[in-house]
């Protein structure tokens, strides 16, 4: 079968292409987060309360726990300089849409956070993402990564690089790297983020010289994929291409292994995750994804980065631990650019990084919130993520 525009993604791209939403929540602002003096110099009494919705339980909290050490790793070295004093709130949304929502509503609420970061998944994200831009408090997500988050609203920012930017990176480079022709593609056709995900991935494929050969879907609780395999198999693929959450990717890439499906895996972001390695062995030997941060980018404070996280966690960070990290680095530099830490002023703030120096590389954030940021494509080679073509 020749590969086809796909309806869903052309239909996507005219909704994310709407005007974004803006906020018609209550602005009070509080005098005691208004600052003097402007970055490096900005000094402000009042104590920032900032509050994370992060996957510690349940199947994403593999990046949850990173995203949780990146951010107090950032949060401490922040409080150490002077002038701005942060107070880092986090709550578990045990990688569920219902306690995303309660998570959310108590931060608003309760704690009043300045700002918001978070959550782990895209698919809590659309729907929590609708209150803080309803109650007007700036949000930036880490690892939201589906089309159309940006869109959801003006207080929603990410410091996220978008599926479908690092797919037009791996897919492309996956087939230099590999120079395939047959392509069996499987996605998880409940989630949001997945769903999204292969939209991209079939546009990406449908600009090359590739035939699609077999295409499965799977829910997103399934464990067994054997059926869906083995239909696969048969069509003697030269590449699968994946677009699955952490939980089945583990036991579907074991699986295909295991029936004897030895080719080359290309999949989303589920596979930035040394967690993934680690679950799988030798089964992630030759698995190509594109993400926003490599251990071996020479970016700024990156070594500097990986040394205080292995010291403070006794462990490597990772991707999502280096964009969790990256937000509040972000988060800090427009508060001080304004030296006012209001909801609205965080919020304006944000639009205005522009080339700013991270551990991801130089970040920049469009007013309307989309993230701009090279993406790094790596294939997983002696059980180490390793930049694709070295
Ligand atoms: C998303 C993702 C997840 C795989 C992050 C853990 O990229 O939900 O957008």
């Amino acid at each position: 079968m020749r590969l086809k525009a796909a309806g869903l993604a052309a239909s996507t791209l005219l909704l994310t292409a709407a005007c974004v939403q803006e906020s018609s929540g209550p602005e009070k602002s509080d005098d005691a987060l208004v600052g003097s003096g402007s970055g490096s110099n900005c000094n402000i009494d009042r104590v920032v309360r900032v509050g994370a919705t992060l996957s510690l339980t349940g199947g994403a909290a593999f990046a949850g726990e990173y995203q949780q050490q990146g951010l107090q790793l950032a949060i401490d070295e922040l409080n150490q300089e002077s002038g701005v004093s942060y107070e880092l709130v986090v709550e578990d949304d045990e990688t569920d849409v219902q306690s995303g929502l309660t998570a959310f509503e108590k931060l608003i609420e309760r704690d009043e956070v300045s700002a918001l970061i978070g959550p782990t998944l895209s698919n809590v994200a659309f729907s929590t993402y609708e209150e803080s831009q309803d109650a007007g408090v700036p949000t930036i997500g880490i690892s939201t990564t589906a089309n159309g988050i940006p869109e959801i609203g003006d207080y929603i920012y990410r410091v996220s690089l978008p599926e479908e930017v690092a797919l037009a990176e791996s897919i492309p480079a996956s087939y230099d790297a590999l120079d395939y022709k047959d392509v069996a593609v499987m996605y998880d056709n409940e989630d949001e983020f997945t769903a999204s995900a292969y939209e991209s991935m079939m546009l990406e494929l449908e600009r090359l010289d590739v035939d699609l050969v077999s295409e499965e879907t799977f829910p997103t609780d399934e464990s067994d994929f054997r059926s869906q395999l083995t239909k696969v198999a048969e069509t003697e693929p030269d590449v699968l291409v994946l677009s699955a959450l952490p939980a089945a990717t583990a036991p579907l890439v074991k699986q295909a292994r295991e029936i004897g499906l030895d080719v080359p895996i290309v999949g989303g972001n589920a596979f930035n995750s040394p967690v993934m390695i680690d679950n799988l062995g030798d089964s992630a030997e030759g698995l190509i994804v594109g993400g926003a941060w490599s251990s071996s980018a020479m970016t700024t404070g990156n070594q500097e980065f990986m040394d205080s996280f292995e010291q403070t966690y006794d462990r490597a960070p990772d991707q999502f631990a280096a964009q969790a990290y990256t937000s509040a680095h972000v988060l800090d530099a427009a508060i001080r650019d304004n030296c006012d830490a209001n909801r609205s002023a965080i919020r304006e703030a944000l639009g205005r990084i522009d080339a700013h120096e991270t551990v991801l590389g130089p970040v920049t954030l469009a007013p309307h919130g989309e993230i701009t940021q090279d993406a790094f494509v790596q294939i997983i080679k002696d059980g180490e993520f390793t930049p694709i073509g070295e």
